[in-house]
C-alpha cells in the first residue's frame, strides 16, 4: 500500500514536469532524478526521496527572470543582490523549493533543502543535498563540464571529495566567464576545504 502511493506521487510528478518544462528540460530532469537514485542506492539512501528531489529540482528554472524575482518577493523569500542579478541561474533553486512545498505538496524538509541548495550548496550538507546536487552535474546528458569522467567514477566513491572536485571546477568556470560568486557557494567550497583537510 504504501510503496504504490509513493509510486503514485512520483508518477504525478513526473506528468507534471512534463508539462511544466522545455523538452530538454524535462530529459535533464529525468536524468537527474534516475542518477540521483543510482547515487542513493550506493551511498545508503532513501531512493524514493532521491528520485522525487531530482525529479523536482529544477521545476522553476522555466519561469523568467522577472517571475522569479516578483514570487520571492511576494512570498518573502529573502535575496541576496547576487542573486537578483542571476534569477535564472541562482533564485530557480530557492523558488524551485519554495513551490515544491506549496504548489506540488512536497512536505519532507530533506527534499526541500536538497532543492534549495542544489545550485550553490550550502556548508554542512546532508548526504541528499550532497547527492541531488552532484547528480545535477554528473548525469548522463552533461556533456561541457570539465573532467566530467573522473567526478563521474568519485562520486560512487565518495561525496565529498566529489563535491569538492564539482566546486572548484564551479569557481573556475565563474572565474573564466566573470560570473559573480554567490556567497553561499563560496561557503560551501571553505567549508569542504576545512573538512578535507581534517
Ligand atoms: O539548473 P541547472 O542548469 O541544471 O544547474 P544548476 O542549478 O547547478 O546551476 C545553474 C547555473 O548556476 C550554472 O550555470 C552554474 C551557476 N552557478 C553556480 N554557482 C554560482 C553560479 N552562478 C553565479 N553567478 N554564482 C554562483 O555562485
Ligand atoms: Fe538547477
Ligand atoms: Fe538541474
Amino acid at each position: 500500500m504504501v510503496i504504490s502511493m509513493k509510486t503514485a506521487s512520483l508518477k504525478k510528478l513526473r506528468k507534471e514536469m512534463e508539462k511544466e518544462l522545455h523538452t530538454k528540460r524535462y530529459e535533464h530532469t529525468l536524468s537527474v532524478a534516475y542518477t540521483a537514485a543510482s547515487l542513493a542506492m550506493v551511498h545508503g539512501v532513501d531512493t524514493n526521496r532521491a528520485m522525487i528531489a531530482g525529479m523536482l529540482h529544477d521545476c522553476a528554472k522555466c519561469l523568467s527572470s522577472k517571475k522569479l524575482i516578483s514570487l520571492c518577493k511576494k512570498h518573502n523569500l529573502p535575496m541576496s543582490e547576487v542573486e537578483m542579478q542571476n534569477p535564472t541561474a541562482l533564485l530557480h533553486a530557492k523558488a524551485g523549493s519554495f513551490l515544491a512545498h506549496k504548489k506540488y505538496g512536497i512536505e519532507d524538509e530533506e527534499v526541500l533543502n536538497a532543492i534549495k541548495y542544489h545550485t550553490t550548496g550550502r556548508p554542512d550538507m546532508g548526504k541528499l543535498e550532497k547527492i541531488l546536487y552532484i547528480a545535477d552535474y554528473i548525469e548522463p546528458g552533461r556533456t561541457h563540464a570539465a573532467n566530467l569522467s573522473q567526478i563521474r567514477k568519485l562520486a560512487y566513491q565518495d561525496l565529498d571529495k566529489a563535491l569538492m572536485r564539482i566546486l572548484e571546477d564551479t569557481l573556475a568556470y565563474l572565474h573564466s566567464t566573470g560570473g559573480v560568486i554567490d556567497a553561499m557557494t563560496k561557503a560551501t567550497y571553505t567549508s569542504l576545504c576545512h573538512r578535507i583537510d581534517k
